[in-house]
């Protein structure tokens, strides 16, 4: 069992995530992982000198970070005011309704100390970058001792919000600047929450169309069941958050100057990842079954249900192992020809 379970978050609106502090990495991965369910972890990096740096003000944060800036230029999104810090599609789906461009991070990080003193001001992110590559030596004296071996993500910016999606791996995400709403929805509510488009989005993934801030239940009524279901938790610096994979999130930057990092691990955004990903097959076999009737389909979900979910009974315990290929034990080398044998299919 788990030990120090600390009070629920106090959203009444939405249910609690449980709370944990000074959880262990063994309790972790052999408690909580298992479970796949999202939970709390308060205080998770309160030993960082980065989150030092922010809990004395932003300007701490920022000067503690341009120390070890290399000097390369990153990804930097900035949306209208109008658009309240929702990065999102544009009004008719034909675009986004924000830009990107590439900036020095030293300068973003002190446009943003300006634009925190102003009462009108666009909103500007820059999301999921390598601490490695845009600020060597920040990890060495910012480590948790939960993974060794991933290499975590930054995520700088001011009141954005990060419109509800889900990623194909495990992830804690840690507050290390200002304060962050996580609003968090179960896979299961998947219809409920109308996710977009797979190929063209503003996550890499499928965002829900509903903007969970001003939501148009008449063309989204189902979403009043999403509602019903979700979770919430605010964190502040040095707080984190375990989100399973494909828990949907919803991500409110609450602060001036709000920083996050976080760690994905054991999916398809990690390192060492397996390819193709999950989605890139949903992508696949929507396109492989386009064409067939209910009753084919019906007849392929069997299929699945017995090869990929091993519903009644797992293959693998009857095949030989040297058969298996990909429904259990497969070579690097078997792996390879499968891959190879796909490449040259989809060629044609
Ligand atoms: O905190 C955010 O702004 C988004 C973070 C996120 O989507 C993630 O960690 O997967």
């Amino acid at each position: 069992m788990v030990r120090n379970v600390v009070s629920g978050g106090d959203m009444t609106d939405y249910k609690n995530i449980p709370e944990y502090s000074d959880l262990s990495p063994s309790q972790f991965f052999e408690d909580i992982v298992p479970q796949q369910k999202p939970i709390v972890i308060r205080r998770f990096a309160s030993h960082w000198p980065l989150v030092s740096a922010a809990k004395k003000s932003p300007q701490d944060f920022v000067s503690y970070l341009v120390s070890f800036y290399s000097g390369k230029k990153a990804r930097v999104l900035l949306g209208h005011p109008d658009i309240k810090g929702y990065f999102f599609y544009n009004e008719d789906m034909t675009g986004l309704n924000y830009i990107a461009g590439e900036e020095r991070l030293d300068l973003y990080l002190g446009r943003l100390l300006e634009l925190s003193a102003k009462d009108v001001y666009p909103s500007v992110s820059v999301q999921s970058v390598s601490p490695d590559e845009f600020f060597p030596g920040l990890i060495e004296e910012n480590k948790v001792d939960f993974f060794p071996d991933v290499e975590p993500r930054m995520w700088i910016g001011n009141q954005v919000t990060v419109g509800a999606h889900f990623d194909g791996s495990d992830n804690i995400a840690c507050v290390v600047s200002g304060r962050r709403r996580f609003t968090l929805f179960s896979p299961e509510q998947v219809a409920n929450l109308y996710p977009g488009s797979i190929n063209f989005n503003p996550a890499g993934v499928p965002v829900s169309l509903v903007n969970l801030h001003d939501p148009d239940f008449e063309r989204y009524p189902r979403f009043k069941t999403a509602l019903e279901n979700a979770y919430s938790a605010e964190l502040g610096p040095g707080d984190a958050i375990y989100i399973p994979m494909l828990w949907w999130h919803h991500v409110d930057s609450l602060g001036k100057v709000n920083g996050l990092m976080n760690y994905w691990w054991s999916g398809t955004l990690a390192k060492g990842a397996v390819q193709p990903k999950p989605l890139d097959c949903l992508n696949m076999a929507m396109l492989a079954m386009r064409n067939l009737t209910p009753r084919q389909r019906d007849a392929w979900r069997a299929m699945f249900d017995h090869y990929l979910f091993k519903k009644n009974v797992d293959p693998a315990s009857y095949i030989p192992e040297q058969c298996q290929y990909a429904i259990g034990k497969i070579t690097p080398k078997a792996e390879r020809k499968l891959k190879d044998d796909f490449i040259e299919r989809l060629k044609q």
